[in-house]
């Protein structure tokens, strides 16, 4: 929906180069680039710092992301404490398949929940680089997206009070519930979407991994999975029907799931713990092509929605975040509009790579809980391959990891 410039008794305009809506990884990272370019900016957040900061969600961060982190000076703390993992676990059929793709590849996996990534890049950009950050806004709404003027105005949570800022560039990174996206007009970008038709009850425990690598059971009742975030908390999933109520899964109900679906011969026994986050995920994907509206560039999840079936999204929140920080550095510093030119098309081709690799995941998770014994089959012969192809494999762990060099 388009929206008229703002009102007169707004109040007086504020002027800044660029407004970024929203402060996750992608916008707290677009935020760092500019900073450190001495760009001027501002960040709107419609939640509190301390709840940004301690929202769990991901934790697989790829290496070429934590590259680009470093190289931007964002990744001290990440790189002091994540845990690096280089193998996975299928378990099907009562079995264990070890799948070592650091062996097939020579590169790994970063483990860092998302929550300490965002206190690191709040810090970074309000602490550090002495950056604008609102928290709390209300409202938030974009304006005159189609002139070289674009605005961005929001409410102020204490007085209720209208703030208008006027800037060149806004940079709509507030995520797949935020209003960026919904500001373009119908029929001006092309929106595809995906659903699958299921869910996952996405879990965190207070309770140590119960093993050293990420776990994939394939199991007739449904896919489960198993992921450490830190010594003491575990994140597990379990698959469920879309639209189901947490409720409908006891602390009983779910461990049993999880025995079942995780177990398999040898494997130690899961250990158990107080279940601290319950979430069903409908499992969708979207992508906006292209992801530029005007002066408005979204990145993140506001531009494409990965279900978390294979860890993407965070990743492309920051890829998108790169090219964008750099693209709007390189036009107000140098006057090079070549990256902001390109931005859509550089974007989406990881996107597009990534939901491809999604959903040749889903069909090894979800195949043979179907209830479709064609699709079954064709599940198990795909995840033999795996195992009995090196070829295959490694073209499996290079999309599990991102590391192929095509982007
Ligand atoms: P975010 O993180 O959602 O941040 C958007 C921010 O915008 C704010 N906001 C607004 N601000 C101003 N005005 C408005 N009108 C606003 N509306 C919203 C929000 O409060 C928020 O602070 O988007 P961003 O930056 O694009 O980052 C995307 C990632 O957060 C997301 O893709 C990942 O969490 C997905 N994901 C995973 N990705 C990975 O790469 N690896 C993983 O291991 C992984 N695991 C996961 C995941 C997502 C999960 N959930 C909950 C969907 C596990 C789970 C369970």
């Amino acid at each position: 929906m388009t929206h008229p410039s703002p009102h007169s008794n707004s109040g007086p305009e504020e002027r800044r180069t660029v407004v970024v809506v929203g402060a996750g990884p992608a916008g707290l990272t677009v935020g760092n680039v500019l900073r450190a370019a001495g760009i001027d900016c501002v960040v709107l957040e419609t939640e509190s710092r301390q709840f940004i900061e301690t929202r769990p969600r991901a934790g697989v961060i790829e290496e070429w992301a934590v590259h680009g982190l470093r190289q931007r000076g964002l990744a001290d703390n990440l790189l002091n404490r994540a845990q690096l993992h280089s193998e996975c676990e299928f378990r099907f059929a009562g079995e264990r398949f070890r799948f070592d793709y650091g062996d097939l590849t020579g590169h790994h996996h970063y483990v860092y929940p998302q929550p300490l990534l965002v206190t690191d890049l709040v810090r970074e950009y309000a602490d550090i680089r002495g950056g604008d950050i609102r928290f709390g806004v209300r409202d938030v709404t974009l304006h005159d997206l189609e002139t070289d003027r674009p605005a961005v105005s929001y409410a102020d949570p204490e007085t209720g009070r209208r703030h208008v800022l006027r800037c060149e560039f806004v940079a709509g990174c507030d995520g797949a519930r935020g209003v960026s996206r919904d500001a373009i007009p119908a029929g001006r970008v092309r929106i595809g979407r995906q659903d699958y038709g299921i869910a996952w009850l996405a879990l965190l425990a207070e309770a140590p991994p119960s093993s050293d690598c990420v776990l994939f059971g394939v199991h007739p009742n449904g896919f489960a999975g198993h992921m450490a975030r830190s010594p003491e908390v575990t994140r597990y999933y379990l698959q469920c029907p879309p639209g189901d109520d947490p409720e409908n899964w006891s602390h009983d109900r779910v461990w049993t799931e999880l025995h079942e679906r995780l177990g398999a011969a040898d494997a130690p026994p899961l250990n158990e713990g107080r279940l601290i986050e319950k979430r069903v995920l409908d499992m969708h994907n979207y992508v906006v092509e292209p992801m530029v509206f005007g002066r408005l560039f979204l990145a993140g999840d506001a531009g494409h929605l990965t279900a978390p079936i294979a860890a993407k999204g965070m990743n492309l929140a920051l890829h998108d975040a790169f090219l964008l920080g750099d693209a709007l550095t390189a036009h107000v510093v140098e006057g090079d509009d070549s990256g902001l030119d390109g931005y859509s098309h550089a974007c989406l081709r990881r996107v597009w790579d990534y939901q491809e690799f999604s959903q040749f995941l889903s069909g090894i998770y979800h195949g043979t809980s179907s209830g479709d014994p064609f699709l079954a089959g064709t599940t198990l012969a795909r995840m033999r391959r795996l195992f009995t192809s090196r070829a295959a494999a490694t073209a499996f762990a290079e999309q599990y990891l991102g590391s192929a060099a095509a982007f």
